[in-house]
């Protein structure tokens, strides 16, 4: 049986490949190094894309039971800024299902979301809001509502018999206050 052998055009042959394999492996490297830095760098500077938390309570009733919770829910913090204390339940949005969350366009607002009994998922059809309402925690996430519109609050947690109907309504009118 012949054996291969080896020339120089071989030799110079694999040390050319080598170099090659060598570089793309590089590159393929650093791609993947500087894609998980960019996420990282994403998490920690969040740009509002996650949503916070911003307090734990022992208690799961704790929140819903807090004094923001209570009456409309909605707190003007600022010329054209909102604070809105946003209550889950079976199977509606407070405020929200029963009285629209009505504020001017531009509005920034920040959700502060809890849940009265079990976990709930608050999304703003058309935002980026998406947060977990969870009994005993209140997460908060701001939104700036430049277009005027009604937007819908739905639960994206499947909470029982009434999840689908469980929807809120924002308006925002088309007078930008200034
Ligand atoms: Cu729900």
């Amino acid at each position: 049986m012949a054996t291969t052998t080896h020339d120089a055009f071989d030799d110079k042959f694999h040390d050319i490949a080598l170099r090659h394999e060598r570089s793309w492996i590089f590159l393929a490297t650093a791609m993947i190094a500087v894609l998980f830095l960019v996420a990282v760098y994403f998490v920690v500077h969040d740009y509002g894309l996650v949503a916070k938390t911003t307090q734990f309570y022992s208690d799961p009733n704790a929140p819903a039971n807090l004094a923001d919770f209570q009456g409309s829910g909605i707190k003007q913090t600022g010329p054209n800024s909102y604070n809105v204390y946003e209550m889950g339940r079976v199977w509606s949005w407070t405020p929200g299902t029963a009285t629209p969350i009505t504020l001017p366009a531009g509005a920034h607002v920040t959700f502060y979301v809890t849940s009265a009994d079990v976990i709930h998922g608050f999304e703003v059809q058309g935002t980026s809001i998406n947060l977990t309402a969870i009994p005993g925690v209140v997460g908060h996430i701001s939104y700036t509502f430049d277009k005027p519109g009604t937007y819908y609050i739905i639960c994206n947690e499947y909470c029982g018999a009434g999840h689908q109907a469980m929807i809120g309504k924002i308006v925002i009118t088309g007078a930008k206050q200034s």
